[in-house]
């Protein structure tokens, strides 16, 4: 069954000109593209977004991070495309919990610029690409 799942490419991996490395290692996966524009998060949109972090010690950094550039946000589509994306991602620390030979394992050294965000369940996917791209039919 095909899946959708929203991705952004954060401000550091913008930065850091790994736009293509990471979208390269998408394609190579076998996610499809359904979607895929550079943007720039306003405070809404991010507070949105992150919303089951308010009131967390990192969450106004957070905000401060993800609004503080330019990001790629992305729908892939495929089978099982949250886990599966998820999985080239890696752990959300990036030395503790993301392996060598994925996104976070290879090119990340922080919690929180961890180049990545992936949608953690179906419902968050369909919640997420409402919020980034509210004129995409699902
Ligand atoms: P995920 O992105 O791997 O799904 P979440 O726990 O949903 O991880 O956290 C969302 C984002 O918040 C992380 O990707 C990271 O940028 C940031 N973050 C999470 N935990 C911490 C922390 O302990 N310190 C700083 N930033 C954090």
């Amino acid at each position: 069954m095909t899946e959708r799942t929203l991705v952004l490419i954060k401000p550091d991996g913008v930065a850091r000109a790994l736009v293509g490395d990471i979208i390269s290692r998408i394609e190579r996966k076998g996610l499809t593209l359904v979607a895929l524009e550079l943007k720039t998060a306003g405070d809404e949109v991010a507070r949105g977004h992150y919303a089951e972090h308010e009131g967390k010690p990192f969450y106004p950094s957070l905000l401060e991070f993800i609004t503080s550039g330019p990001l790629v946000a992305a729908v892939l589509e495929g089978p099982r495309a949250v886990a599966a994306f998820r999985q080239i991602a890696g752990g959300t620390d990036p030395v503790e919990k993301a392996v060598p030979g994925t996104i976070r394992g290879d090119f990340a050294l922080s919690t929180q610029t961890n180049l990545v965000h992936g949608s953690d369940s179906p419902e968050s996917a369909e919640r997420e690409i409402a919020l980034w791209f509210p004129d995409l039919g699902v």
